[in-house]
This record gives C-alpha cells, sequence and structure tokens, in this order.
C-alpha cells in the first residue's frame, strides 16, 4: 500500500470517528464517549497529516500547535459553566479565522491565470464565510464576556447599511473571478470582517448563543470550501457535518424559543421592550419561609423541579440534587422537567445536571413531563422564568408568544426560587409568580435549597 493510500485510510478512519463522536454527543449517557471518540479522530488525523508528501514548515506548525495547545486546555479546563457560549464563540471563531488563512494562502500560491473559475470561487467562499465568522464570533464574545453592551446595538437604516455591505461583497466576488488580484482578495477579506461586525451588533446578547450555532454552522462551511480548494476530503466531510450540525441546531433553538431564524437575527430582540412585555411595578406576591416550602415538598406525592438559568448562576445543581434525593427517600416522586432553551446554551441544564451526577432517568423533556404537569403537587422553579412564562402561551402580543413553555402553572402549587422580582432574560413579566397558587422563595438559589435541605431534614 503506498503511503498516500495509508493516509487516505487513516483520514477514513478520522471521518467515521467524527460521525459516531456525532452520533454520541447525542445523548447525555454516551456524550463522553462520543467526544472521546471525536478527540482520536481528529488526533489520528493531525498525525497522518504529518507523513504527509513534501510537507514543509513542520517547525511551524508544531509551533502554531503548542500555542494552541497553552491557550486552548487551560481555557478549556478553567472556564466556568456559565461562560461556556463564550468560549465557543471564541474557538469557532478562530475556526473560522483559520478557514478564511487557507483560503487565502491558497489563492497566493495558485496562478490565477490557469487555474478554473470554481476553484477560485471556493476560495472566495472560503475567505469571505470563514471571516464573516471570524469577526461575528469575535463580536458574539465580547457581548457575551461583558468587554461590550449585551444589548442590541441599533442605528437609523441599519439592514440597509448591511445589505450595502452584502452587496459589496457579492460585486468584489464578481469582480475577483473577472480579475484574480491579490488586493482585491485582501479587500474581500476586509468587507467580510466588517459584514462579520454589523450582522452580529443588533443581536441581543442571549439571543447569541443561537448566533454562535449559526456562526458555527458558518465555520464548518468555509472548512468545507478550504477541503475543496485543498483537494482533501477529511475537510470536506468534517466541514460539512459542522455546517450541517450547526444549522440543525441553530433551528432546534429557535423553534424551542418560538421564533424563526430570520426573527433572531434581524429583529433586535430585547432593544425595547414591547407593550406585552412590560415589567409591572408595585403587585403584590406571596413569599414564604424554606420552613413552609419544606413541608409542602415533604408530604407532596409528586414534585416537579423546573430548572432555568438561575440554576447556572447559583451553582445550585448538588444542592437541587440533594433535596431530590431527600425527598425521593421520603417516597415521594421526584423528577426534573428540562426546557430544550432552559439556560443559555443547548443541553446547559442537562450538562448541569449530570455534573451533579442526577440520574439520566429523572431528567423529562418538556414534551415528556407537561402531560404530568397537572398531576404534580408542587412545580419547584429553581431560576427559571421565561420558560414557564404562560404569557407565552396566552399573550398574542408577548414578545415570547409562540414559545413552548413547562407548564408548571398546571401543578397543584407553584414554588419559584429566585432573587428578587427581575424578569429573566426576555426581560418581561410573568404572570405566574403572581398566580393564587404560587409562592415566592426569595434569595440566591443555592442559600436557599441548602435551607431547603436542612428544614427537610428536621421534619
Ligand atoms: P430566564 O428566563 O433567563 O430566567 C432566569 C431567572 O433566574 C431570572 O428570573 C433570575 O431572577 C433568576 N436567577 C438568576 N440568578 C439567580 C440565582 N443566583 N439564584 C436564583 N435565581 C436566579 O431563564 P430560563 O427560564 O432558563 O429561560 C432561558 C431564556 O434564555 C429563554 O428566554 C430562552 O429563550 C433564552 N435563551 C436560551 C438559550 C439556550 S440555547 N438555552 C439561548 C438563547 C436564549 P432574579 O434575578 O430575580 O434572581
Amino acid at each position: 500500500m503506498s503511503r498516500g493510500t495509508a493516509i487516505e485510510l487513516v483520514y477514513l478512519l478520522a471521518i467515521i470517528g467524527f460521525i459516531l463522536a456525532l452520533k454520541g454527543l447525542s445523548s447525555p449517557r454516551r456524550a463522553r464517549l462520543g467526544n472521546l471518540v471525536g478527540a482520536t479522530g481528529m488526533a489520528l488525523a493531525i498525525g497522518a497529516t504529518f507523513f504527509q508528501p513534501g510537507l514543509r514548515h513542520i517547525g511551524l506548525i508544531v509551533g502554531g500547535m503548542a500555542v494552541g495547545v497553552a491557550i486552548g486546555v487551560p481555557a478549556a479546563r478553567l472556564v466556568r459553566m456559565t461562560a461556556m457560549p463564550q468560549m465557543v464563540a471564541i474557538f469557532n471563531g478562530v475556526g473560522g479565522g483559520a478557514a478564511a488563512l487557507v483560503s487565502i494562502t491558497a489563492f497566493l500560491a495558485l496562478d490565477a491565470s490557469l487555474t478554473p473559475t470554481y476553484k477560485i470561487l471556493e476560495i472566495l467562499f472560503g475567505v469571505v464565510v470563514g471571516g464573516l465568522s471570524f469577526a461575528g464570533s469575535a463580536v458574539a464574545f465580547a457581548k457575551l464576556q461583558e468587554l461590550m453592551t449585551g444589548r442590541p446595538v441599533t442605528y437609523p437604516a441599519q439592514q440597509a447599511v448591511n445589505a450595502l455591505v452584502g452587496a459589496l461583497i457579492l460585486g468584489l466576488v464578481l469582480a475577483t473571478l473577472v480579475n484574480p488580484t491579490t488586493v482585491l482578495v485582501w479587500v474581500l477579506l476586509a468587507a467580510a470582517l466588517v459584514l462579520g461586525v454589523i450582522i452580529v451588533l443588533p443581536i441581543g446578547g442571549a439571543d447569541v448563543p443561537v448566533l454562535i450555532s449559526l456562526l458555527n454552522s458558518f465555520t464548518g462551511l468555509a472548512v468545507a470550501a478550504s477541503g475543496f480548494t485543498l483537494d482533501s476530503n477529511l475537510l470536506i466531510v468534517a466541514g460539512t457535518l459542522v455546517g450541517a450540525s450547526g444549522m440543525l441546531l441553530t433551528r432546534m433553538m429557535s423553534v424551542a424559543m418560538g421564533r424563526s431564524v430570520p426573527n433572531i437575527l434581524f429583529s433586535a430582540f430585547g432593544a425595547v421592550v414591547t407593550a406585552g412585555g412590560q415589567v409591572t411595578e408595585g403587585r403584590t406576591v406571596r413569599a414564604s419561609t424554606p420552613e413552609d416550602v419544606a413541608v409542602l415538598l415533604a408530604y407532596a406525592r409528586k414534585v416537579v423541579i423546573v430548572p432555568g438559568y438561575g440554576l447556572a448562576v447559583a451553582q445550585a445543581q448538588h444542592t437541587v440534587r440533594e433535596l431530590a434525593d431527600l425527598l425521593a427517600a421520603r417516597g415521594v416522586d421526584v423528577f426534573y422537567a428540562i426546557h430544550p432553551v432552559a439556560g443559555r446554551m443547548p443541553g446547559h441544564m442537562n450538562v448541569l445536571l449530570a455534573e451533579a451526577n442526577v440520574p439520566y432517568e429523572k431528567l423529562k423533556e418538556m414534551d415528556e413531563a407537561n402531560p404530568e404537569m397537572d398531576t404534580a403537587d408542587v412545580a419547584l422553579v429553581v431560576g427559571a422564568n421565561d420558560t414557564v412564562n404562560p404569557a407565552a402561551l396566552n399573550s398574542p402580543d408577548s414578545p415570547i408568544y409562540g414559545m413552548p413553555i413547562v407548564r408548571a402553572d398546571q401543578a397543584a402549587n407553584v414554588v419559584f426560587l429566585k432573587r428578587s422580582m427581575r424578569p429573566g432574560f426576555a426581560g418581561i413579566d410573568n404572570e405566574l409568580l403572581y398566580g393564587d397558587k404560587t409562592v415566592m422563595l426569595f434569595g440566591d438559589a443555592k442559600d436557599t435549597l441548602t435551607k431547603l435541605v436542612s428544614a427537610v431534614e428536621d421534619l
């Protein structure tokens, strides 16, 4: 077998690894294994590349990898769970940037007069999409890291300006195809970077995770384009997998938020709170004590825990599990109802609760949990707000109208664990907080849960 064939075979193994990794990542039980399989595939692919005949600049390549490892490994190990979306953003961004640079290098290396137009088009596609993804991800990172405002940044004729830059890019691509000069390619890259920035500016901080998933998908497409340019099946398949899965994830997230992808990208959601979403001042709510709620929970038959973003902020996953275990030991039927966009990133609640070793069978997806909600004695809402807000069902003028919710409102009693009456991500009031069967336990979720644990133990 020739060296080339052997390398292609290793690449094929790597590709199989990537596909199996995706399969594994689709279930919490197999996600860790899936990750390992994917990483092994990547290690094989990188290892085999070093045996490519004619490979030059090995020192530079190893140096670049060392810098990547020195930054990437500590960053991945030290990142807080709540900061995961911005880390994904920045890692994705550098992927897009790398794809753009690969395309530019390929352009610099070719003899444009001898190159078919479709090859140049592949390269330009990589430059535009990779550049856009890099710049967009950098702004997304800055928003989530609070290096700039997380609110949508809007100005007059914004969409027109964006469309103009888009048209400029199209014009530059055509011009480069007719007259393939290096200067035009650099200008094209600059325009793609500008478009990446201005597209992301009007998107509100908490919509950014959806955007990141879309940019992720763009990076995949840019990598696939590099694969065509470099005649690399490995890059084509890996890029397409990232492109397709990013696109699917974007769609799933937008469906779970009850909004369309264009609405998320172009509506500057969160810039202004609309009429249906004003926070009402001066209304009364019923505040309770951990002791009273402990009695309610301990003597219930069925308790459904509805976790949300506040669980992640409070890092209360271990304490909530402790409480659930205590209740289960007393014979209470306890499970967790998981909304697909609870928290700030896909699978946020699953990851948090898995970290606390909550058994998978105790987690019920929203669609599975909802038919049981009217048989629950207590819905214990831990740091969730929008994902249980009935306005999504009954208020057509609410910004979240149409989003499916966990039907905490159908339980016999609702207990909210949150620090104040402040709204959640959508910035809108939640009628359920004022409901007849609702009580509030104000405070940081971890503190409150700790008090609940002791109160149940004392019963
Ligand atoms: P939110 O509606 O954002 O509400 C979170 C609640 O947690 C807040 O009302 C807050 O109230 C409370 N909280 C914050 N820190 C707390 C702490 N330390 N202890 C106790 N409570 C705390 O959360 P949700 O129900 O999970 O909904 C998620 C929202 O994010 C949805 O609107 C969704 O569309 C959006 N979103 C999700 C994603 C993904 S993929 N998950 C992506 C983009 C957007 P206090 O300040 O009063 O404590």
